[in-house]
């Protein structure tokens, strides 16, 4: 009988929390062979709503569902967890600036990348999902300094997962026509996505679609994709996110051969990003948690414009938090 995965979700009372556990407790992630338990961790007040929560994941009646922990206190959350969704984190309110979220989220961080070194499994491996996602990786990787930095990923899978539909819908094919859609920097506005790169059906896609949509509107679509579903919906995106977030999760559990995946990893300095920068880079992932970036991938002057752009952004988020880290 294979040995259950620990699997601690963070946030777990939370719009993606209540997409994503489900997902992950029908097999969607790690497969079909391979059983987990959940440790929920939430804030004391959500308490009873992730009480509900459990109840509902024991009603689903799941094979693989071995065990589910739900806690208010990371050091009991995070015990001998092999895979830990950091999701919990405040949203932005009306009128807040983002360096104004970046000092509201990232304490949080900062305690929860302790408990990591405290207490989870030697094999620890982290995706952070709650934005300033890329800034809160970082937080926490630099709270847990004797866990390897690899271990520690952020999101831009939505991302890419939105330029794969834009680019599939306009080509009029199938999604997985589409290859190679690699999301560059920060999971915010000034992210790149690298259509030049991208391929449809084996060709480049910017010789099948017009290259003025695709620096254009495809870029801004893109960039503010969460907004227009904030406005659409009333909430921000949800069940599309905590399906990125399994995306990328399974990915890096099963591999992904050949084929090339959008994930922000600590920076080894490739592309010329400063070491440990929490950078969205083109992956391959070699399973259990290995990774490698891919180098070589070549820029024009529109793509490095945007490259630098985004990583000026992340510069200064470092400095609005440099000392929590
Ligand atoms: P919700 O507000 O529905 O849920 C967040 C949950 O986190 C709440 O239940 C709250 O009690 C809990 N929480 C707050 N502080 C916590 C802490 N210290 N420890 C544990 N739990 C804590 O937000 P939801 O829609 O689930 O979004 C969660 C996060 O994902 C937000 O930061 C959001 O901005 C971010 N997103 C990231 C995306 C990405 O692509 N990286 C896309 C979707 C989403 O916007």
């Amino acid at each position: 009988m294979t040995q259950p995965l620990r699997v601690a979700v963070t946030g777990a009372a939370g719009n993606i929390g209540y997409s994503l556990l489900f997902r992950l407790a029908a097999g969607d992630c790690y497969g079909p062979d391979q059983p987990i338990i959940l440790q929920m961790l939430e804030i004391p007040p959500a308490m009873k709503a992730v009480e509900g929560v459990a109840m509902e994941l024991d009603d689903a009646a799941f094979p693989l569902l071995h065990g589910i922990e739900f806690s208010d206190d990371p050091n009991v959350a995070f015990k001998d967890a092999n895979q830990i969704f950091l999701v919990g984190s405040k949203p932005r309110s009306k009128g807040m600036e983002r360096s104004d979220l970046i000092r509201e989220n990232g304490p949080i961080f900062v305690g929860q990348g302790k408990a990591i070194q405290a207490v989870a499994a030697s094999d620890v491996f982290v995706i952070t999902v709650g934005n300033p996602c890329n800034t809160n990786c970082w937080i926490a990787m630099n709270n847990a300094p004797d866990v390897p930095n690899e271990r520690f990923t952020a999101m831009t899978r939505l991302d890419e997962n939105r330029a794969v539909a834009q680019l599939a819908n306009k080509a009029g094919v199938q999604t997985t026509e589409v290859a190679d859609m690699i999301i560059w920097g920060n999971h915010s506005a000034t992210q790149f996505p690298d259509y030049k790169n991208a391929t449809i059906g084996g060709t480049p896609a910017a010789s099948r679609l017009d290259e003025a949509w695709l620096q254009g509107d495809f870029i801004k679509t893109i960039q503010q994709r969460g907004a227009q579903i904030i406005e659409a919906r009333g909430a921000s995106s949800a069940a599309s996110a905590a399906s990125a977030a399994v995306d990328h999760m399974r990915d890096a559990w099963h591999g992904t051969g050949d084929r090339m995946v959008s994930m922000a990893v600590p920076s080894r300095g490739n592309y010329g990003v400063p070491e440990n920068t929490i950078f969205s880079f083109a992956c391959r992932c070699t399973g259990r948690g290995g990774y490698e970036i891919v180098d070589g991938i070549e820029f024009d002057a529109f793509g490095r414009d945007k490259f630098a752009t985004t990583l000026a952004e992340l510069t200064e988020e470092a400095s609005v938090v440099s000392d929590l880290v």
